[in-house]
């Protein structure tokens, strides 16, 4: 975001920020009593002013420093103290305040607060993030997003922890350690930052089989989101929601983007770790600043305790998920980010979810996944952060907390009395727990009845129907883009016989096809692999009292295919290639009609600064060419002009419209703009042939190829083999 004088930012002044479009809620409002607003004299940690910050006191002046600046050693030390540790994963991640709206009062399915009336609002904070790279990666490699919504809710916090896909690599918590291990940079070397491309990866994968069904999904373009507005979200795990009279059902979360879901292709996404490696989490902020704010609808499958075996998957496999043609997705409310984060670390960094933090109304089911998920999020954060982490603005809940738990470091709290310990009668009766409160929380008293045993359940061992199915599901350009996602990565494998287990334990089990065009594009021979690879590692396993009948099953799930059109252009950036003598006129239609959609016009030219157009007008130049990539615009106009016959010969803007074209982008030539097309050596379409998304004509025409090409999101059919870029 660019600002035109040194004045402060909105937002800058910390207390009394005053941001353009953002929103407060319960949550932001509490938070100001913990924000501490610049004044005027600089002091020590102690209150004490400092005459001077920039010049170490020193013996004589150019003798040594000395051992008394306790001025140079606090400044220092706190410095050498600014970090804590990274997350274990989802190290990489943005946040932002909002607010959750029920549509309707849910108190016969749930107790959860959220859900109690029609119009109910819950002030939540939500942090996106990528799962294997550091802190310091990029925002796009292929990889899982995290999507972690904490509720603010009047009977405490609940964290539902999601990710952007609806199934996990594994279906127990023992085996997170492996695959992370596996997925992490390799130990010796520590490479590769942020990328599942490398043999450790496929080799766990190619003998875990469970894999099956998220490797479909994390080498689709799934993997590849265009930007936290347009990913979904899910709870994964089956949860169960809890009555007030005490009933209970199987409930899995969704989030649907207003925007659609859209993804990168993965040579866009690529080249955008490098240009602009925060992509993601600048466009969120960007967006909420300008009053754009990111929303989605929160759906839930609800499958009552009777139909617990009716499916041909067991629920409590976090590898499987329910097709929403079975189960429709009902929607129960609205989530709107609406206000950025003042401070990324005290916000974003310390923000501590935990699976465990659930309300009444919520509980858990005993899928094995979630179960050492309950252990994991509580003990990371005692980690991470501290025994006092619930005690930090960010994740102190809004209902009071009061208990007899003491002490620890960095215990922020102060409580009086002498008295820290129940029953007590010299501490009256506060606190007491609260038996007959209906708010308060009691577990669901589900029957148990069974062995200690160590085993997985044999209602597991599906491994790949439903990696069928999602390669069923799938329109014909996604599957090319799934070959090529494994093509590429076991092409990066350097242990030849990597691959070769991935392709005879995974992708002959999978599909034919699939197995077949992967062994064309990576040179395995599928016999042979067969013949070699080692045996996927099979754990103990166990028939279950109650096996899944297997009434409700679909080959093909229509709902998971991302090839949709979206209504609407809101917040899509569109690229005007521009220079001297750029039509006025056609600049004019192209803006006013594309902003009136809610779209971002970005002139670029060779040049910062202004350019005059036809019409003898000045134009600013939102961003120099050598500043502007392809890859972080969804489409590109170039109008005509005297500016046109300029940008034909340069090398910059024709590997601009190049790349666009590759990554399927709507692209609108205008007037003199259309001597572009020969010159970046774009294939012309034959006659007849379907749209193609790359127009000629007027500006009114292009502005209507645009807004269609946009809600279309992208043109993955085109001929791209010959383009240079
Ligand atoms: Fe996590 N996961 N996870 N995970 N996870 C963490 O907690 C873990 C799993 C997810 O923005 C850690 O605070 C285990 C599934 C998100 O702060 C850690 C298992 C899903 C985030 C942890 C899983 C997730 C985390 C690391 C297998 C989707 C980021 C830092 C049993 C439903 C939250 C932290 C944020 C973070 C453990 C599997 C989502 C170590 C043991 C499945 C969105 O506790």
């Amino acid at each position: 975001m660019t600002h035109d004088s040194f004045a402060p930012p909105q937002g800058g002044g910390g207390h009394d920020r005053a941001t353009h479009g953002s929103v407060e809620t319960a949550k932001t409002v509490a938070l100001k009593h913990d924000t501490v607003p610049p004044r005027e004299a600089m002091t020590s940690n102690q209150g004490l002013k400092i005459s001077d910050d920039q010049n170490s006191e020193k013996a004589g002046v150019r003798g040594g420093s000395l051992l008394e600046d306790f001025l140079l050693r606090e400044k220092i030390t706190a410095f050498d103290h600014e970090r804590i540790p990274e997350r274990v994963v989802h190290a990489r991640g943005a946040a932002a305040h909002g607010v959750f709206e029920a549509y309707e009062d849910l108190g016969a399915l749930t107790m959860a607060s959220p859900f109690a009336a029609k119009g109910k609002q819950t002030p939540v904070f939500v942090r996106f993030s990528t799962v294997a790279g550091s802190r310091g990666s990029a925002d796009t490699p292929r990889d899982v997003r995290g999507f972690a919504v904490k509720f603010y809710t009047d009977t405490g916090v609940w964290d539902l922890v999601g990710n952007d896909m609806p199934v996990f690599f594994i279906n127990d918590a023992i085996k997170f350690p492996d695959l992370i291990h596996a997925v992490k940079p390799e130990p010796h070397v520590e490479i590769p930052q942020a990328a599942s491309a490398h043999d450790t990866f496929w080799d766990f994968a190619s003998l875990s089989p469970e894999t099956a069904h998220m490797l479909m999904w994390t080498m689709s373009d799934r993997a590849l989101p265009r930007s936290f507005a347009h990913m979904e979200g899910f709870g994964v795990h089956t949860w169960r929601l809890v009555d007030a009279k005490g009933g209970s059902r199987f409930v899995k979360f969704h989030w649907k983007p207003v925007k659609g879901v859209h993804s990168q292709v993965w040579d866009e996404a690529q080249k955008t770790s490098g240009k602009d490696a925060d992509y993601q989490r600048r466009e969120m902020f960007e967006s909420i600043e300008r009053g754009d704010f990111l929303e989605w609808e929160l759906g839930l499958q609800i499958v009552e305790e009777t139909d617990e075996f009716a499916f041909d998957f067991d629920l409590l496999d976090s590898t499987k998920l329910i097709p929403e043609e079975l189960v429709p997705v009902r929607p129960v409310g609205k989530l709107t980010l609406n206000r950025n984060p003042d401070n990324y670390f005290a916000e974003t960094e310390q923000v501590a979810f935990c699976v465990s933090h659930v309300v009444p109304g919520i509980d858990f089911t005993n899928d094995p996944l979630l179960q050492g998920r309950l252990h994991s999020y509580l003990d990371t954060q005692l980690r991470r952060i501290g025994p006092n982490f619930a005690e930090l603005p960010i994740n102190r809940p809004l209902n009071p907390v009061s208990n007899n738990r003491r002490d620890g470091f960095a215990k922020a709290t102060i409580h009086p009395g002498r008295v820290s310990y129940f029953p007590s009668a010299l501490g009256g009766t506060h606190p007491a727990h609260q038996p007959k409160a209906p708010d308060a929380f009691r577990s669901y008293a589900e029957k148990v009845d069974g062995h200690k045993i160590r085993a997985r359940s044999t209602s597991f061992t599906d491994y790949f129907s439903q990696a069928t199915m999602f390669w069923n599901s799938m329109a014909s350009w996604e599957k090319d883009h799934i070959v090529a996602g494994f093509a590429f990565e076991l092409n990066q494998c350097e242990t030849k016989a990597v691959p070769k287990a991935v392709m005879a334990n995974l992708l002959v089990n999978i599909h034919p096809d699939l197995a077949a065009r992967v062994a064309e594009e990576t040179g395995l021979d599928i016999a042979e692999c067969q013949r070699v690879a080692p045996k996927p590692v099979v754990t103990e396993t166990a028939a279950p009292a109650e096996m899944p009948s297997g009434r409700l099953k679909v080959a093909a799930s229509p709902a998971l295919s991302m090839d949709k059109v979206t209504k609407g252009i809101k917040g899509r950036k569109i690229a005007v290639l521009a220079g001297e003598g750029v039509d006025g006129a056609q600049l004019g239609t192209l803006r006013s009609a594309l902003e009136a959609r809610g779209a971002i016009i970005e002139v670029i030219a060779n040049r910062g600064g202004t350019i005059t157009c036809s019409l003898g007008k000045s134009v600013k130049v939102d961003r120099p060419a050598a500043n502007a990539p392809s890859v972080i615009y969804d489409a590109v106009v170039v109008p005509g002009g005297a500016s046109a016959p300029k940008l034909a010969g340069t090398g910059l803007a024709l590997a601009f419209v190049a790349e666009a074209f590759k990554h399927g982008k709507p692209l609108a030539f205008i007037g003199e703009g259309t001597a572009l097309i020969a010159k970046a050596h774009l294939p012309v379409p034959a006659a007849g042939a379907p749209d193609q998304g790359v127009t000629t004509g007027d500006a009114e025409a292009a502005v209507s190829a645009l807004v269609a090409g946009l809600e279309k999101h992208r043109f993955p059919n085109r001929d791209i083999a010959s383009v240079a870029a």
